[in-house]
């Protein structure tokens, strides 16, 4: 053996020697997938290596973003210490100065403004602990209606769709098990191939039991190239086209009679509705040919098991509540759900967009899914926190409405938890200028985002390396993130962030946990009898069970792996179908000769939100640098846009700057801008303020723009 080669080994050797292996999941999206993180130290340097583990959903997968997810967190910018904001410039203070400066400008401001002139923004990818901690905190330490978070942006409106006609809200109704078993599924606005890339398997599996597969979306991707059908409909026209699957559903009796009869409500009223309508009207509305609509609906009505999966292109609309209604509305009239093989799938995103929607972060929520204007809920939730009813705040307002109340100035003291909203609200200029106005802002985040930039303190939060608890993922499976990292610096858990803050305030009494267990112990109680009922669920159940799919209401029970077999959860035990008119009451931005192009946004499989963590792992970066749309040859040689040149973007809110990328594979009215990126490449300044009426939810996959190149802009 040559020197050289001894040598190799002899290091080889060392580094497995001083490798040190911890447990945790990805950060990123709602697969949760299991990972572990493999150090390995060769003398001073340190060496990391992620790889997966096995586990029921993933199966022991993982996507690029998995693989790389340690590298932000070992970045450099990583924050470590509280920083204060001093003359337009950060400087390092310590906790407890960090925390009299909470309580002081807290406390002013709920003398000069009031108890509600304090609002809490928060977030989908913390722990259940935390998310039911957060809501805690906002009514009993802060005692302010004002809480929401950025699920709003993200889940509501299939969330609302869900209760609506179901009675429960579970991002699928299903154990993923049951998808390779299913005949014909139809794929509504997702992207799963980039989006929940370890999901794929599930869906090839089915695809080799000779499924049939039929994608909508205004684009070609790599999730619509595995689909058998693809109906490429212009944006923000699902509504219709699930009118027209379910006219000739309907026509073709397709429908399953005894089911509707003993299960659904509704199903005249809309019959009548759609007879009335008529299928070329629908391929005007969706550019979508009706021979394309007949085969899909003849397809999905004439299989025996069907499953329905949407996700944020049908949802992030201001019709979205109605149009996943409309998706609910084919499924129960052709009998296709509370059955093996069968059922609805709103695909969570992020990590923990299931369980962080289900504990008292939203406006109008306790934990358990109960209601904060409900009496009963109100008196449960009251005695199980120690405080009387009449003292919990009633219902607040959504994401994006809070940012208004700070504009209008109602809203004058800002804690925000694990979001950037700066980047990921619409209307962006106005965010921005909005947040400006605070009178104090804390920001609490693992980097000084575009937000937390603008903060006046600034607190270090742990990663998923670092910080334990349980995350519910995209099936409904609530599972345990083991975490024990040591967290860099003096970063704290955010959990213990809520608990020290609610201390400095006079609230201790309330928040004496010392670890993510504890949390979860009073959680179980606080969501039993809810909806979302996790009472038997334990930490130690779900190590032994490999994650346990909710409801769970006691220590025996097994956990629901599979939704309304008995019934839906309505009062009267019945589904709920509802007319949905092919064009919505609030009407979208239309194209015009000024703005002639409907742009959409959405996701890259390299990068995550609004890109704060992945923009700082060169794995990832380095695949998209910057932002790009995505263009027609054809519109792009009428707007005079070369391919690979850059492209100023505008519609009536602002404009952008992002290099152009040609691709026949999106129609030719339509551009699509991926989100990621902040700054001058900020999508977001471009999307209005129009919200769903119903959930709230911006219309973020609709705006009128129009393009010109860069060039024209330098020339002038
Ligand atoms: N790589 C990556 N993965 C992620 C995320 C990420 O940022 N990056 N984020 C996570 C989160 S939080 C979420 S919410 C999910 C989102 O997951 P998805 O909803 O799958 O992602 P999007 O790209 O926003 O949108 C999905 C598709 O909708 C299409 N679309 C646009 N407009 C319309 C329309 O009007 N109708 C229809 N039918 N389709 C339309 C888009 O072309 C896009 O292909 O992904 C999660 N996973
Ligand atoms: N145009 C357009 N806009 C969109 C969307 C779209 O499709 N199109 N999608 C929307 C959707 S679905 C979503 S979910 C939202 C998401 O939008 P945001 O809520 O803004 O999400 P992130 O970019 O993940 O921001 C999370 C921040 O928290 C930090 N962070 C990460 N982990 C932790 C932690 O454990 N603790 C703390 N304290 N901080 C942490 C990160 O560094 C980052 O700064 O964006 C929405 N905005
Ligand atoms: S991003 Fe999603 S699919 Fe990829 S490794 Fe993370 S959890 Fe798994
Ligand atoms: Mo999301």
């Amino acid at each position: 053996m040559t020197d050289l080669l001894l040598k190799y080994f002899r290091t080889k050797e060392q580094e497995v020697k001083h490798e040190k292996r911890y447990d945790t999941q990805c950060p990123f999206c709602s697969m949760q997938c299991k990972m572990q993180l493999l150090e390995q130290s060769i003398v001073s340097r340190k060496k990391y290596v992620t790889i997966g583990r096995n586990n029921p959903t993933s199966e022991g997968r993982l996507c690029m973003k998995g693989m790389n997810a340690h590298q932000h967190s070992f970045h450099k910018e990583r924050l470590k210490y509280p920083l204060l904001k001093r003359n337009g410039e950060f400087i390092r203070i310590s906790w407890e100065e960090a925390l009299d400066h909470i309580k002081e400008n807290f406390l002013k401001i709920q003398r000069e403004d009031g108890l509600d002139a304090l609002a809490v923004y928060g977030s989908a990818s913390i722990t259940n602990e935390e998310a039911y901690l957060l809501g805690k905190f906002a009514r009993v330490a802060l005692k302010t209606r004002y809480i929401d978070y950025n699920g709003r942006l993200c889940m509501s409106a299939a969330a609302t769709a869900a209760s609506q006609t179901f009675g429960i809200d579970r991002g699928f109704t299903n154990s993923l098990q049951e998808i390779p078993l299913t005949r014909c599924m139809i794929l509504a606005g997702t992207n799963i191939a980039e989006c929940q890339p370890t999901i794929m398997p599930y869906f090839e599996k089915a695809k080799e039991n000779g499924a049939y597969i039929i994608a909508i979306d205004p684009r070609e991707t790599a999730t619509t190239r595995m689909a058998d059908l693809h109906l490429k409909n212009k944006p923000g026209t699902d509504a219709a086209l699930a009118n027209g699957l379910l006219k000739v559903i309907i026509e073709e009796n397709y429908i399953d009679n005894a089911f509707i009869c003993e299960k659904a409500n509704g199903f005249e009223d809309v019959k009548n509705y759609l007879s009335s309508i008529d299928l070329l009207d629908i391929e005007e509305i969706t550019g979508v040919p009706k021979d394309q609509i007949r085969k899909a609906a003849i397809k999905f009505g004439k299989e025996e098991t069907g499953m329905i999966f949407t996700a944020r292109g049908v949802e992030q609309q201001t019709d979205g509540v109605m149009a996943v209604r409309n998706f609910l509305n084919i499924l129960v009239s052709t009998g296709k759900i509370g059955k093996k093989n069968c059922g609805f799938g709103a695909i969570t995103g992020q990590g923990n967009g299931q369980g962080a929607r289900e504990h008292g972060q939203k406006a109008d929520q306790l934990p358990g899914y109960r209601s904060i204007e409900d009496e009963e809920h109100r008196a449960y939730i009251a005695s199980v926190w120690g405080v009387e009813k009449e003292e919990l705040p009633r219902k607040g307002v959504s994401a994006y409405e809070i940012l208004e109340k700070i504009a209008d100035g109602e809203i004058t003291g800002l804690f925000l938890m694990c979001s950037n909203p700066v980047v990921s609200n619409p209307n962006a200029n106005f965010v921005k200028e909005a947040i400006k106005k605070l009178k104090f802002f804390v920001a609490v985040d693992l980097f000084v985002s575009e937000t937390a930039r603008l903060a006046d303190l600034i607190l270090p939060a742990s990663s998923y390396l670092e910080d334990e608890g349980t995350m519910t993922n995209v099936e409904g499976r609530v599972t345990l993130r083991e975490a024990s990292y040591p967290c860099p610096g003096e970063v704290k858990h955010d959990w213990q962030i809520i608990c020290e803050i609610a201390h400095v305030l006079g609230k201790g009494e309330y928040f004496n946990f010392s670890s993510a267990e504890d949390i979860f112990n009073e959680l179980r109680v606080a969501s039993r009898g809810g909806k979302a009922d996790y009472f038997g669920i334990t930490y130690d159940r779900l190590r032994k069970e490999e994650g346990i799919l909710w409801p769970c209401p006691s220590l025996e029970h097994r956990g629901t792996k599979r939704l309304f077999e008995t019934g839906f959860s309505k009062p009267d035990g019945r589904a709920e179908m509802t007319v949905v008119p092919n064009r919505p009451i609030l009407e979208k931005e239309q194209v015009s000769e000024e703005y002639p192009l409907y742009l959409t946004t959405g996701r890259v499989m390299s990068h995550y939100l609004t890109g704060v963590q992945t923009r700082k792992s060169p794995g990832l970066a380095a695949r998209n640098v910057e932002s790009y749309i995505e263009i027609h040859p054809i519109t792009a040689k009428k707007h005079r846009i070369e391919d690979q040149s850059l492209v100023k973007i505008e519609s009536k809110r602002g404009s952008i700057v992002v290099r152009s990328k040609w691709s026949e594979s999106i129609r030719q009215d339509t551009v699509f801008v991926p989100f990621h990126w902040a700054d001058s490449q900020n999508v977001n300044l471009l999307v209005s303020n129009q919200l769903d009426p119903i959930c709230k939810m911006p219309g973020f996959k609709v705006s009128a723009v129009k393009v010109s190149p860069f060039m024209d802009l330098l020339a002038h």
